[in-house]
């Protein structure tokens, strides 16, 4: 089977489903890990691609309550908070040389629209160059219905603000039945998938992520693939795709940690079904940076950046430091047998060695 699909995969031919769940159910780890290696260096040659970024999450205060969410908190709960557009501004300051700012959050009970439409302004107006890349499907969603606009135009308020790009959080898995058991609050995967086709027509480009390692099986994993890799066909909107591996600790679920082998093969996979997806990214706040330098020979091109502190993940009991150097990440990328390559937030090379 696995020959077959090696086949197929070399000669160009796109996987099918059942191909996806037998590359799943394959105990072959290294086979499919060469396979995806192979594309991988097809794509991008050796490049692994880092960015110096930081993450800003406003407020972790949030209606959803999603049920694998231990960042999140309700108003008036110990260990909310809420930061001001001033210290935001701080916390950009306190670093240099930032390519771009990832910014996501909870859902606000009563913050307006016009809060998220002023911090964009704020950021771009002390900072032109950093390209930020903020809001979730889920926040968009969120800001179309508290300020009454239709997603088209809540977007392009968005974007006159300074939004440059949006990340790729809020995906979760589309699954229907499992995504009611983990999020019931949160809008359905097709809705996100609405949003982010609406964010392509208004030349939005966008990441897409899957959460991965609950309650899901691996038919809700390929079927979440497909889904994106449908809309790809349509849009090429997406810039990269991010597997994140579920982190148990605090959550209403819990649950266990997912182990290496089901990350690296999951990573694998990705870059074999998500062919039209230009980026791989092991995100190394959640694999840890040992498993996301390995994910570099397993498919993935990308491990994204400098960070500088993380909440989602540390609150559910991440192992990863906040934070990594520009000279670690070179460091472990080359460490990989990989060409160390700093982009920009679109994928422009800044410095290769
Ligand atoms: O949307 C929440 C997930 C996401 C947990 O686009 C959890 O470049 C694991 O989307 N265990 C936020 N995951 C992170 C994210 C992201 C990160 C890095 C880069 C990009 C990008 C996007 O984290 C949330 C949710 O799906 N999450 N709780 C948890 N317990
Ligand atoms: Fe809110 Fe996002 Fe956490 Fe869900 S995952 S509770 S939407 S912050």
């Amino acid at each position: 089977m696995l020959n077959s699909i090696s086949d197929k995969v070399i000669s160009g031919e796109r996987l099918t489903k059942e191909d996806a769940v037998a590359l799943f159910e394959s105990g072959d780890l290294f086979a499919v890990g060469r396979l995806a290696n192979n594309i991988s260096e097809k794509k991008n040659g050796k490049n692994a691609y880092f960015i110096v970024n930081r993450h800003i999450n406003p407020t972790n205060i949030c209606i959803n309550r999603c049920k694998f969410c231990a960042f999140s908190r309700s108003k008036g709960e110990a260990g909310a908070y809420e930061l001001t557009i001033e210290e935001i501004i701080e916390k950009l300051k306190d670093g240099h040389g930032f390519s771009e700012v990832h910014i996501v959050g909870g859902l606000h009970p009563d913050w307006p629209f016009q809060y998220y439409l002023d911090m964009l302004r704020s950021i771009k107006k002390e900072f032109p160059f950093i390209v930020i890349k903020a809001f979730t499907a889920v926040e968009i969603d969120y800001m179309s219905r508290i300020s009454g606009l239709g997603i088209g135009d809540t977007l392009s308020e968005l974007k006159k603000s300074g939004l440059d790009l949006m990340p790729g959080g809020g995906a979760e898995i589309f699954a229907e039945g499992i995504r009611n058991k983990l999020c019931p609050e949160k809008i359905s995967g097709d809705r996100w998938l609405e949003v982010m086709e609406a964010a392509h027509n208004a030349s939005i480009k966008t990441n897409a992520t899957m959460l991965y390692g609950h309650l899901e099986s691996i038919e809700d994993r390929v079927d979440h693939l497909f889904r994106l890799r449908d809309l790809q066909d349509r849009t090429g909107g997406f810039q990269a795709f991010i597997p994140l591996s579920y982190h148990p600790k605090n959550t209403e679920i819990g649950g266990f940690y997912s182990s290496a082998i089901d990350d690296l093969k999951t990573i694998a996979i990705s870059r074999l079904v998500l062919d039209n997806f230009n980026h791989i990214k092991a995100y190394w706040i959640m694999l840890g940076e040992k498993v996301s330098q390995v994910a570099l020979l397993f498919g993935a091109d990308d491990i994204d950046g400098t960070i500088i502190e993380e909440k989602i993940t540390h609150s559910a009991g991440a192992m990863t430091e906040e934070g990594m150097t520009r000279e670690d990440l070179i460091h472990l990328i080359k460490r990989a047998g990989k060409t160390p390559v700093q982009r920009d937030a679109f994928y422009n090379t800044i410095w290769k060695e």
